[in-house]
């Protein structure tokens, strides 16, 4: 297989160029076209691939490309190459949502088979936090043809992440790596694998169930050759078909079917008053808290239903699934009766999700199917069709069956589809409870498939549901309940759930059982489940304050919404100093530790951004006669600029005026800006070890070139010493003493 030289190319990257995408991925797709013609008869016909790569801008929300413009990127791509080649190969990406614009963009445009490898990082990690699982999970939903990795590091390096994959894969696996780990020598990027080496630790990787082997950065043409004589006689394994029920966001993935899981019921507004009123009033911040509050209490998966009739569901539903994917990283079961909301939802879902729901209506299933084989999901099935819901259990049985059979008409996996054999409230039917759960044994048992249940309907219009409802979910749970839907705030369903686990060995040694209920205070029935979070993180800085809280969960309303409380009894340099700046060291300190990933690291930034908005608002207008003018940058490499915005606002406030030339600025255009504007003093600000060297050689060519200037610096990274030693004029560990100094300079 040759890859056309199209893989650079996109209408983002070729913006500045004079030429059009379009233009360079037929000029790329006629050379590989060329070369396949010329490709000896002996080794068979040659197919040429359309290379894809990432588009390279990052997606919301971490970047500002919209996930429609970058499916519509890609599929300009797609559309102008597929006529010409025989496959398209996405490669060397690493964000989930990105793939799946390309994915889709691909399969909308084409029928050609698609090949989707992707780079980890050295834990075997994609930029969302998320292992290769998630990935796998999301593109065989939707469609994707052959899996792997590339790029990133050599054979040996990714030998160690090949089982998963393998084990997760129902597709064939694809590894293409490098010749080894990058090293720059003598300011040449070079790579230090051999071809033997690298053929050998090929040849193992192909033993571990891989389909097809290539080579990525710093391989040559003899590398491939040695492979290929080494490898060629080995027999060509085929993935086998996996048969786990797996759902999955761009974070996190669960299995459904091994140990029962709890999916989260609070994100609908039946009988909910205040998340009705959210609803209404988009209110979206709301929702991302009962998301935030259910994770740490310990659900799975969570389920979002915003079905009100006066709301335009479809664009609510798609703004509330990216709104609570911005804060937390479970899988997400989109819960609607409406299929434009739920193709809205699918669409833009950032994972494969779970489908609630179809039924054994004919029309229904004739709408929610295609949704599901184009996106992919688990769909959850529930057994009423035109007939109503059956009273017996073999009806409802018999309605899940059909349902299945339906699905695997439509191309889907039965492993793809699990049943919900509805619960309703025994206080109009004393046989309701019975029908449901033998209906829920027949399904697990003759049928195979996973099982779901609303849990507390069983008491609706009776007194103290929480008994009856917790009675009902430990019998379901021994029938062979894969998922509840319930409240898992609830002390009640929590204990049931617990005990039930410790009882079935799911709770080795009984561990969780043991560590959630020594505390006799907290069985009481009625009381809140406490979050283990909160416990987990007893030996970091506990949450300070309401808005300390929100910037640490990436709530970006909320964080504005506190500030304002906040500034009503409290300064605002205390705020800074207390709040914003310990929740955001504490954000970066469970990043450094690998429990916080990109995403909650920006979720964090931004909502430290938006906090700091309303303060500067608050500090209302800057003198208008001004006491002198500073230079703040934050220095080469580096784009955080928090820290840097709080210096250039004080000094504002305090009467200088401030040139402010952003972030990531290099040391030339510093030096010729000051020069430029006859500047007395310049603040700069470096946040990383690695960039701290670049502020050490801005001030060497401010000595050279305009060496009157005075430097100050500052920036978690320095310290004063260090600021001495690369020759700064000064520096304070914040943003006070900027405004000190600057007094002391004008003054
Ligand atoms: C928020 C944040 C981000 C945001 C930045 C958003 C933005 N617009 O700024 C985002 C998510 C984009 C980000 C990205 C990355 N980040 Co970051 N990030 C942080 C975090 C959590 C907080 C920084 C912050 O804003 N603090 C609050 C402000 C107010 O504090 P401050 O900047 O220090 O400023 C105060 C003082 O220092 C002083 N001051 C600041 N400047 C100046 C200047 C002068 C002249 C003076 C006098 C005073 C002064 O006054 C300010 C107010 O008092 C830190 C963790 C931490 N503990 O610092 C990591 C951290 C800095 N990031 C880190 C990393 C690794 C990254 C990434 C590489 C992650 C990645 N894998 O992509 C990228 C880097 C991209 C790049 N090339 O720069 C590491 C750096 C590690 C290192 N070895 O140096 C840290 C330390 C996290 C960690 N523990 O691992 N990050």
């Amino acid at each position: 297989m040759l890859k056309a030289n199209t893989f650079g190319v996109s209408r983002y990257k070729v913006e500045g160029t004079p030429y059009t995408a379009p233009q360079l991925i037929k000029a790329g797709i006629a050379l590989a076209r060329e070369a396949a013609e010329n490709v000896p008869t002996n080794i068979g016909k040659a197919l040429v691939a359309l290379d894809i790569g990432p588009l390279g801008k990052l997606m919301e929300p971490l970047g500002d490309l919209s996930f429609d413009e970058a499916v519509e990127a890609f599929a300009e791509t797609v559309r102008t190459g597929a006529e010409l080649t025989d496959l398209i190969l996405l490669e060397t990406f690493n964000d989930p949502y990105e793939m799946k614009a390309a994915l889709l963009a691909a399969k909308e445009n084409s029928d050609l088979p698609v090949v989707l490898t992707m780079t980890i990082d050295s834990r075997g990690r994609l930029l969302s936090g998320g292992d290769p699982i998630v990935a796998v999970a999301m593109a065989e939903g939707l469609g994707v043809d052959l899996i792997g990795f590339n790029c990133g590091f050599g054979p040996e390096q990714m030998k160690k992440f090949v089982p998963d994959l393998v084990k997760a894969a129902s597709v064939p696996v694809v590894v293409n790596p490098n010749a080894g780990l990058p090293e720059v020598v003598n300011g040449v990027t070079t790579y230090a694998v051999r071809p033997e080496a690298f053929a050998r630790m090929q040849l193992d990787i192909l033993k571990e169930g891989v389909t097809i082997l290539g080579g990525c950065c710093g391989t040559t043409p003899a590398h491939l050759r040695r492979m290929i004589e080494l490898c060629e006689n080995e027999p060509i394994v085929l993935s086998e078909k996996k048969e786990r029920t797996i759902v999955s966001s761009y974070g996190q993935w669960r299995e459904i079917g091994e140990k029962p899981l709890i999916i989260g019921e609070r994100i609908n507004p039946t009988g909910k008053k205040k998340l009705k009123a959210a609803l209404r009033e988009g209110d979206f911040g709301y929702l991302q808290s009962e998301a935030l509050k259910q994770e740490s209490q310990g659900a799975d998966i969570l389920d979002v239903n915003v079905g009100l009739p006066e709301i335009d569901e479809p664009a609510v539903m798609e703004r509330a699934v990216k709104e609570i994917q911005k804060v937390t990283d479970l899988p997400l079961q989109i819960d609607t009766s409406d299929p434009v909301a739920m193709e809205r939802a699918l669409r833009h879902y950032n994972g494969k999700p779970m489908i609630n729901s179809v039924n054994g209506k004919e029309e229904v299933m004739n709408a929610v199917f295609p949704l599901a084989k184009k996106y992919g999901g688990v769909v959850v099935g529930l057994t009423i069709d035109e007939n109503g819901i059956p009273d017996t259990a073999e009806g409802r049985f018999a309605i899940a069956k059909r349902i299945v059979e339906r699905a695997e008409s439509f191309g889907i996996a039965k492993k793809n589809i699990v049943i919900d054999t509805l619960t309703l409230t025994i206080a109009t039917g004393p046989s309701e409870a019975q029908i449901t759960l033998d209906a829920l044994k027949m399904v697990k048992e003759r049928l195979g498939v996973g099982t779901v249940l609303g849990v507390s309907n069983v008491s609706f219009g009776l007194p103290n549901r929480e008994l009856i409802n917790s009675a009902f979910y430990t019998m379901a749970l021994d029938r062979g309940l894969s998922a509840g839907i319930v409240n898992p705030g609830s002390r009640l369903m929590k204990q049931a759930y617990d005990v039930y686990l410790a009882l079935h060995g799911f709770d080795e040694g009984c561990r969780g059982y043991i560590e959630g209920y020594s505390d006799p205070a907290l069985t009481k029935a009625g009381t809140e489940v406490k979050s283990p979070k909160a416990s987990a993180a007893s030996d970091e800085k506990e949450a300070t304050s309401p808005l300390f809280q929100a910037i640490l969960d990436g709530l970006s309303e909320k964080a504005k919404e506190e500030t304002g409380k906040a500034l009503q009894v409290r300064d605002s340099l205390e705020i800074i100093n207390e709040d914003m700046i310990p929740a955001l060291e504490l954000v970066g300190a469970r990043f450094e530790k690998g429990e916080f990933f990109l995403p909650q690291l920006m979720m964090s930034a931004k909502a430290a951004q938006e906090a700091f908005g309303v303060i500067k608002a608050a500090l209302g207008d800057k003198p208008k006669e001004s006491k002198g003018t500073v230079i703040m940058a934050t220095v080469k490499g580096d784009i955080h600029d928090i820290g840097k915005n709080i210096v250039k606002v004080l000094l504002e406030n305090f009467g200088f005026e401030v040139i402010d030339l952003g972030k990531d600025v290099p040391p030339e255009v510093i030096v010729e800006e000051a020069k430029a504007r006859s500047v007395k003093l310049v603040g700069l600000s470096a946040l990383m070890t690695t960039t701290v060297e670049n502020m050490a050689e801005t001030i060497r060519l401010m000595r050279k070139e305009y060496p009157e200037c005075l430097i100050m610096v500052g920036g978690a990274a320095l310290s004063e010493t260090y600021a001495k030693e690369i020759g700064a004029d000064f520096y304070s560990k914040d943003a006070m003493g900027a405004v000190h100094y600057a007094e002391s300079v004008f003054g």
